[in-house]
């Protein structure tokens, strides 16, 4: 089933294919200048997938305001419709990953099958305990998975285990925590106990994970906490990962980490132990902004994979989770996502660009000029006919955005999802 009629994608691609033959065909003639075969690239392209967030295609907000947009989805169903949008146009993002209780459904194996009716599986799922639900025993105030008393503890390790539960349904093969547990003065908490604690709960967690899943530790520097966070950076999830067992990776998300930070280097670091499990890709200029992928810094973005793809060159096996994880304020979540998805798919792209050989000999060599020069030259090429060819092939748009405005599918499911009208605050 496609949400947006074919052949308004058709029309599109036509009205673009004139252009996308010349640039593709001058683009091709320069790469073989390289010795890069221009079809091998676009393949390598289309394989390209990063899973979509289920409560990234509601608008979203901070703590101030949330100013919903029109034809908010109301319900998982709605956002699953939004999401196979996304993939239709974008053929990059055919996995969604769920938020629980945000996205729990009545009837599990109902939801499997209309997800499945768009081309959509279902990526890692997302438990919460750093939010109170109105039939929970204990309050997450001061913890979840760390707190004080065991009672709290044990109540966070079991939503975790539902939410495994459900994930089998459903078919997902990993299981994301983030919590938000820690403290917001100094002597509040007592940072080995709580460690401990984590240890402790992490570990049960992981003890009812099914035998093919992962379990990817997400750390985050503040926010709710804004003294000291229990997973607050690469080295506290890399040791929670390492003890908790060998499923158990290390999750980055872009926006987590001080600004300035060489996300990259945690990247080769966590990957050289074998400890890296996955990404939520964003932006951020200060704090945990979650911005579209690459609107702000695209070349750390491209150095993120350029990473990535010297260590798949290494290891063939290396398959980490790809998820976008924004909140989208001023934009259409829809468009914003199919942007981002192809930002994170073109700083892939360029990544395989690197003359890897010419780059070794050139840090071998210590000549810092032509090492930082070989990267620029993957960086600085308009692989933007690639990306194009690769989504018209697949069945996608050329211009995913320009497809959908010429849809005018927002204004058709601001036509049949009447808004609720209250604007409130928070980030969904
Ligand atoms: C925490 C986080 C986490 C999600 C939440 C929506 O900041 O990045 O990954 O659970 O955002
Ligand atoms: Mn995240």
């Amino acid at each position: 089933m496609s949400m947006i009629k074919p052949e308004v994608v058709a029309d599109h691609n036509q009205k673009q294919a004139p252009t996308l033959e010349a640039d593709y065909a001058a683009l091709g003639e320069k790469l073989a200048r390289r010795g890069v075969d221009i079809e091998q690239l676009t393949r390598a392209a289309d394989t390209f997938a990063v899973a979509l967030p289920s409560w990234g295609v509601g608008t979203g907000g901070t703590r101030f305001a949330r100013f919903p947009g029109p034809g908010e989805p109301r319900n998982i169903f709605e956002k699953l419709d939004d999401c196979s949008v996304i993939h239709q146009l974008s053929q990059a993002t055919p996995t969604v990953s769920l938020h629980i209780p945000w996205d729990r459904p009545d009837d599990p194996k109902a939801l499997l099958e209309y997800a499945q009716a768009r081309n959509l599986a279902f990526d890692a799922m997302n438990s919460n305990t750093f939010q109170d639900q109105a039939d929970q025993a204990y309050s997450y105030k001061y913890g979840s998975l760390t707190h004080t008393s065991e009672a709290v503890r044990q109540q966070a390790i079991e939503h975790n285990v539902e939410v495994v539960e459900l994930g089998k349904k459903l078919g997902s093969k990993a299981l994301t925590v983030w919590i938000g547990d820690g403290s917001n003065f100094p002597g509040q908490q007592h940072f080995r106990n709580s460690f401990a604690h984590y240890l402790d709960s992490a570990r049960a967690i992981y003890d009812a994970l099914p035998d093919d899943w992962n379990m990817l530790l997400e750390h985050k520097m503040f926010e709710p906490a804004f003294y000291s966070t229990v997973i607050q950076d690469w080295g506290s999830s890399y040791l929670a990962a390492r003890e908790t067992g060998e499923r158990c990776l290390s999750l980055v998300d872009l926006g987590h980490h001080a600004p300035n930070v060489n996300i990259e280097m945690i990247v080769s670091r966590l990957a050289q132990f074998g400890k890296l499990g996955g990404f939520h890709f964003n932006d951020s200029k200060y704090g945990d902004d979650d911005l579209d992928s690459g609107s702000i810094d695209p070349y750390q973005l491209f150095l993120v994979f350029n990473e990535l793809v010297d260590i798949q060159q290494a290891d063939s096996a290396f398959a980490p989770f790809y998820m976008l994880d924004q909140s989208h304020n001023v934009t259409d979540p829809i468009e914003s996502l199919m942007y981002s998805a192809a930002e994170v798919q073109r700083a892939f792209v360029k990544a395989l660009l690197v003359d890897r050989e010419a780059l070794l000999g050139y840090q071998n060599s210590s000549d810092p000029l032509m090492a930082q020069a070989t990267l620029k030259q993957a960086f600085n090429l308009d692989v933007e006919p690639v990306l194009q060819m690769a989504r018209q092939r697949a069945g996608g748009a050329i211009d995913p955005i320009a497809a959908y405005r010429a849809s005018e599918y927002r204004q058709s499911v601001a036509r049949d999802r009447p808004q609720s009208g209250q604007s409130g605050s928070g980030i969904v």
